[in-house]
């Protein structure tokens, strides 16, 4: 087993009431282990990808063997999307006006409130089962994005910053069809001083 389940360096509660324990659980030991499982799966046999990052394998899908490709942009992506994603929760860590990532914020989307708006569009839209991003791109802007399934913005040259997990399985003990009330929920538990240590770690 090349992978390890990252285990979350908070408890399943805290995050309530705005991400149940119980969601949380699941999420983590269930649905984010069953990725991991069937990643270290896909790379049984391939030395040299068990010798990478996963951030390097996910930046350079062209060069996976054909046979394996699509079982490692979901198991692969799902392993880091998940793995990403935890690390940006935390209530009671909002964005410092005065941060460069607040800034750039500002000067992207014309303000917090603007990103927000659009950052919530984005996850409210996007049909189906996916994720929304808060990335650098290439051209080392702010941007936001959807990817769909467990698709990674690393594939596409784009660095995460900040996501959100938009399957139903991310919130439909709690929120069932309402998804709009998670997403709204979500901006109570972004952990601002990771978003911008990514931020500043990634902007060139
Ligand atoms: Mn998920």
């Amino acid at each position: 087993m090349t992978f390890e389940l990252p285990p979350l360096n908070y408890e399943y509660d805290s995050l309530e009431p705005f991400i149940d324990k119980t969601t949380m659980q699941i999420h983590h030991n269930k649905h984010h282990k069953a990725y991991t499982d069937k990643f270290n799966v896909a790379l049984e046999n391939q030395k040299e990808l068990q010798e990478k990052k996963v951030e390097e394998i996910l930046s350079d899908l062209d060069s996976l063997p054909k046979k394996i490709k699509q079982t490692i942009i979901n198991n692969g992506g799902g392993y880091y999307n998940h793995s990403f994603f935890w690390t940006i929760l935390k209530k009671d860590t909002p964005l410092n006006q005065k941060s460069k990532i607040a800034k750039e914020l500002n000067s992207t989307f014309g303000g917090f409130d603007t990103f927000k708006e659009q950052f919530s569009k984005a996850a409210t839209t996007l049909f189906g089962s996916g994720w929304v991003w808060l990335v650098l791109n290439k051209e080392n802007q702010l941007e936001i994005i959807q990817t769909k399934n467990q698709d990674c913005p690393l594939s596409q040259g784009k660095f995460p910053l900040l996501c959100l997990d938009v399957w139903e399985h991310a919130y439909y003990l709690k929120y069932q069809n309402k998804r709009p009330e998670y997403i709204e929920a979500f901006f109570n538990v972004i952990n601002w001083e990771k978003v911008h240590e990514y931020f500043l770690s990634t902007k060139k």
